[in-house]
Formats: C-alpha cells, structure tokens, sequence
C-alpha cells in the first residue's frame, strides 16, 4: 500500500508540472483529490490494514493529500495568472498610432457664399421665403409686367413645361405671392435655383441661383434701395468697396438699375476679373413697376417698394477664383474637397 501511494504522488507530481492549462489542473484535481479521486480510495482500503499500521498509514496519506493540494493550488495560481498576462496582452492599445480620420461633410461653396448673404439681409430685418421652381406663365411673367412679345417669353429662353407651366426663370413668384397675401410692410429675400435655356459655357449653365429681394411700405424710395444694397455690398466685399448704381431697364421695375461694386480683385485697378473696367456689375435691381403692385392688389398710390435680383453662381466664382461655372454642377469630389 506504501509503495502504491508513492507511486500515485509521484505520478501525480509529475502530471501537475507538465499541466498546461486551468482545465487541465482541475481534472488533475478532481482525478486524486476528488471524492472519487485515487487518494480517496486508498484511505476507504485502509480497513484491510492491522490496527498498528492504520494510523501511520492514515497520516502518510493526508500527508500526500496536503502536499498535493498546495501544489495544486500553486499551479493552478500560475497558470491563471499567465492566462491573464496573455490575455491583456492581446488587448494592448498602441496610443502612439496616428489615430484614423473620419471625414465629415462640408458645405458647397454655392451655400456658404448664400448662407453669409442670408445673414446679412436677416439682419436688415427681411425674411427668408421659398417658392415651387416649376411656376405658371402668370406668376413667372404675367404679373411681373413682362408683355407677351418679350424676347424672355421665347421657347428659345424659358424652358417650357406646357403651354402654361414652365421652370421659373427668376425667384420673383413667390414675392409675387407674398404681396398677394401679406399687408405691408412686407421685407423678404428669396433665394433658389433659377432655369434658362442658355448654351452651356465657362460662365453660362441652363441652371443657376439667386436672391430676389423685395421691400414694400409707405414711403419707401430710391434711398431706401441705395442704402440696403450699398450696406449688401460693403458686408460682402468689404467696407471699403465702393457702390456705382447705373440706368437700366428691366419690365418689373420703374426706374431700373445696374449695381457695379469695385473689383475686388485689384481694387479698381482694372485687372482680367474685371476686363480692365475696375467695375464688376454685381446685381440688377429698381423701384417696383406699378403694374406689378397693381397685379398683386396693392395700391401703387398709396404703396412703393424696390426690389433686387442677385446671381450667387458669379459672387462664388470669383470669392473662390474658380475658373469655370460648371465646377459649381458638377459635384465632382476633387473640387469639393478643396472647400
Ligand atoms: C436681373 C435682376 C431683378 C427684380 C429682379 C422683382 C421682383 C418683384 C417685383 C419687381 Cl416681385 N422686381 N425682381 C427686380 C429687378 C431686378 O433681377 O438681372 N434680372 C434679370
């Protein structure tokens, strides 16, 4: 029986330093030390054995039962604590890797130069008004004073839709319905995309944008409008720029004008921006025709107003030099990661 229980403690001893892993010590303990375990039943053979020799026996085999569970527990403890190191190991974080770049959207250049000529007419106290971009004749032209025999009013320049609907050509209409609608004073810009049938160049596209303005009160004048477009002028090219305000034509305003602001390309030098005028034209505008009023069912002698139309695609090509209109449709990334 002696000779057995060395035989099982050295077998043992032996089967614990080679453990690998924590399964492999607990089925190690559970092998000799368990109820069923080989120890076990050495101490349940000790009845066989004289009453002299029981008790030395019994102490040789808790003896070896001791010894085995320290070492047990020892390695089971060293190869949870290796199990641990491999494992955070694993999960290192470098923190000195360059971290990944996530890209974020930006603005198009076409609605940042919009978003700062929003800013500066809310301030002026105007509101922000949209419109449907497919209009009726009536809307786009009739009530605009445009007669039936104006060149606008061709196929060859509007886009038509039908006999009666077509893509609006400027963003009047919804003014138009403002007037309709709201009591003066009535102070609004409204800006979008407009449509023409123009041959497709460097500086034309069949689709562009703009902000039509439209102030109508009690004594509004001339003034009026020379104030709020030269203070439109100064805000988007600087307080130094100068304001020239030349005799135009338009069918929906009486009298017309031309708005040209000094180059801000060479500050009035003269320059390629500006064909060597110094004079950039920025913006047509004029004091509201009273037919217009009239078609709205405002009283033209006891109202006045102006208005103003803007292109936006000019004001971005040249703030951002870019050389060609069709860059702004085009939506090709390289351009508009530039931005
Ligand atoms: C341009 C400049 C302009 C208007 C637009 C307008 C709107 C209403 C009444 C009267 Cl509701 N006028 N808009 C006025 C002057 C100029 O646009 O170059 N247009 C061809």
């Amino acid at each position: 029986m002696k000779e057995k229980l060395e035989a099982i403690k050295n077998a043992a001893k032996e089967a614990v330093s080679a453990a690998f892993d924590e399964k492999e010590i607990e089925e190690l303990r559970v092998k000799y030390l368990g109820k069923k375990g080989e120890l076990t039943a050495i101490l349940k053979q000790m009845g066989s054995l004289s009453p002299e020799e029981r008790p030395k026996m019994g102490q040789m085999v808790n003896e070896a039962k001791a010894q085995l569970e320290e070492l047990i527990g020892k390695k089971a403890k060293e190869l949870k604590n290796a199990a641990t190191e491999l494992k955070l190991k694993a999960e290192t974080i470098d923190i000195t890797m360059p971290a990944k770049v996530k890209k974020v959207g930006k603005l198009h250049p076409l609605n940042t130069v919009l978003n700062d000529m929003i800013d500066i007419f809310q301030s002026m106290g105007f509101d922000v008004l949209d419109g449907p971009e497919v209009e009726t004749d009536h809307y786009n032209f009739e009530c605009l004073n445009v007669p039936a025999d104006h060149p606008a009013r061709d196929m060859q320049d509007t886009f038509y839709l039908g006999t009666n609907l077509l893509l609006r050509t400027q963003t009047s209409a919804a003014q138009i319905r403002t007037m309709e609608t709201r009591k003066p004073p009535i102070r609004v810009i409204c800006p979008g995309r407009v449509f023409r049938a123009d041959e497709v160049d460097a500086t034309h596209s069949p689709v562009f944008h703009q902000i039509e303005g439209l102030v109508v009160d009690k004594g509004i004048t001339m003034c009026d409008l020379k104030g709020v477009l030269e203070q439109f002028a100064r805000e988007i090219y600087g307080p130094d720029t100068k304001v020239k305000f030349r005799p135009s034509f338009f069918p929906f305003t009486e009298p017309s004008v031309e708005v040209d602001v000094t180059c801000s390309e060479c500050g009035g030098k003269g320059c390629r921006v500006c064909k060597g005028s110094g004079w950039i034209e920025i913006l047509g505008a004029g004091m509201v025709h009273p037919n217009v009023l009239k078609s709205c069912g405002i009283d033209p002698d006891v109202y006045s107003g102006f208005a103003f139309g803007i292109g936006l695609d000019r004001l971005t090509t040249t703030r951002y030099k870019i050389s060609d209109i069709r860059l702004l449709f085009e939506n090709d990334k390289r351009f508009l990661d530039q931005f």
